[in-house]
């Protein structure tokens, strides 16, 4: 059997579109009922038993004969050799990427606002200030969708908002154990260790590691144990046992977003080869069977060069079937009427990535509402954000870019009200407390605010 990659054709003229369109988008995270038993006994356990329970789980599930949980420990030192033994070309693309990243995010910061106050008419002094987190957990998958992309933009945001202490967790499951499908039986003391993550952690600032992983990695981090300190605040993707576990301990804790699969949509006027067009199609697709890929373009001719090159480009490719799989099932390539009924479309959708290979993007992205990363341009390829152009690549997926933006600085900050009233504005201040105070029948909320009037 032939691999072929045919996403559906649809045109928004035919009367059927809607439904077809509509069906096409639906993705549910679905919540596994079994899952979701497992990683609360885990959640209990840890936060009852901190470092055993831990270390067994890492024993049972990765398959790591370990006796404590400091042999799983990294310090910085040990972060700065898995840099330093890589090859000068990976240590030099790391550490542009991270330099680019870096840059971005502290721009971003200026742009935030800064702590800042003002004063009333009565002399009362009103304002916020911003302090960073001062701890957070950066939760990194372990096997195949490990990305050091993803640790730099995780920690660097982090390391640029000022947290003092930024700690990894990343699973090194043994070949063989529960973890990476096997019977559960290996027996070694150090699992597969990805050098590039560990890398890519000393380049961004992490300054501490723990090569544990799953919901006992978020349990740890957020109960702390005896060696793992409680962190405030915990990021980065993972599988559905990690999703489960963050959500349960949101409000212990601060979480990131929950990403479903990735997400791309080329809003195209055929100016662009359609050769680039097919690979970009191509580089989200091969992130996951779900990932969706979709194609708006207001010339039926070229959809059907996009298609050729589909075809053409596939073969050539190592994860050709993932990404067969994935544009078969959730791809589309879609005709429009105009550029104009296009970018409305695009604001249905509200991808996570959205390219604007148009020869004048800025005619359009004014247009465009909702999108975690607008890419403007033909000679903007997605993949270079998602490595190094600068702005962030934790994304919102899902359509959840109509309520939501990219991971940021700002995650990793939170702000304070100032406020210094007078002797003069507790005058007026206080009569108003009173009298809401009273209404509410809290009398030493008035009583607080009376106590301070002049007599
Ligand atoms: N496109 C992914 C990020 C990534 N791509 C990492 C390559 N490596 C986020 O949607
Ligand atoms: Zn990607």
């Amino acid at each position: 059997m032939t691999l072929t990659a045919a996403p559906l054709r649809l045109a928004t003229t035919q009367p059927d579109f809607d439904a077809r369109f509509t069906e096409r988008l639906h993705w549910s995270a679905e919540q596994d009922d079994a899952i979701e038993g497992r990683v609360r006994d885990i959640l209990a356990d840890v936060r009852a038993r901190g470092d055993a329970a831990v270390l067994e789980y890492t024993v049972r599930f990765d398959g790591l004969k370990v006796d404590s949980l400091s042999a799983l420990e990294l310090n910085a030192a040990e972060l700065k050799a898995a840099f330093d033994a890589l090859p000068v070309e990976q240590r030099e693309a790391l550490t542009q990427a991270a330099a680019r990243i870096r840059r971005y995010h502290e721009w971003q910061k200026t742009q935030g606002g800064a702590t800042a106050t003002y004063r009333d008419e009565d002399g009362t002094l009103l304002g916020q200030k911003i302090t960073p987190l001062d701890r957070v957990g950066i939760y990194v998958p372990g096997g195949k969708a490990a990305y050091p992309s993803s640790l730099l933009m995780n920690a660097i945001p982090a390391h640029v908002a000022g947290v003092q202490e930024i700690i990894m967790v990343v699973p090194t499951p043994v070949r063989g154990s529960v973890a990476t499908g096997g019977t559960g039986d290996a027996t070694a003391t150090r699992g597969e260790r990805n050098e590039l993550v560990l890398a890519a952690a000393h380049v961004a600032g992490v300054t501490r590691a723990f090569t544990i992983g799953g919901a006992q990695a978020v349990a740890a981090l957020a109960y702390g144990t005896a060696s793992v300190p409680k962190v405030d605040k915990i990021t980065g993707p993972g599988n559905a046992y990690v999703a489960s576990a963050k959500k349960r301990v949101f409000g212990t804790v601060g979480i990131d977003m929950i990403a479903g699969p990735s997400e791309i949509l080329v809003l195209a006027d055929g100016s662009t080869r359609p050769d680039w067009v097919a690979m970009d199609l191509f580089s989200q697709a091969e992130h996951d069977e779900l990932a969706q890929s979709i194609l708006l373009c207001p010339d039926a001719a070229y959809i059907d060069a996009v298609q050729r090159e589909i075809n053409r480009l596939l073969l050539t490719l190592p994860r050709a079937e993932i990404i067969a799989k994935s544009l078969n099932g959730r791809g589309a390539l879609i005709h429009t009427r105009s550029m104009e009924e296009a970018c409305a479309i695009s604001n249905r959708i509200a991808p996570e990535h959205l390219e604007v290979s148009s020869s004048e993007p800025h005619r359009w992205e004014p247009l465009l509402k909702h999108a975690g990363a607008i890419f403007l341009g033909a000679f903007t390829s997605e993949s270079l954000g998602d490595y190094c152009a600068g702005p962030n690549h934790v994304l919102p997926t899902s359509g959840t870019a109509r309520f939501s933006g990219p991971l940021s600085v700002y995650d990793f900050q939170k702000r304070s009200s100032l406020i210094e009233v007078s002797e003069q504005g507790a005058q007026q201040l206080g009569r108003i407390a009173s009298v809401l105070a009273h209404g509410e029948g809290l009398q030493a909320h008035a009583g607080a605010a009376e106590m301070r009037l002049k007599r």
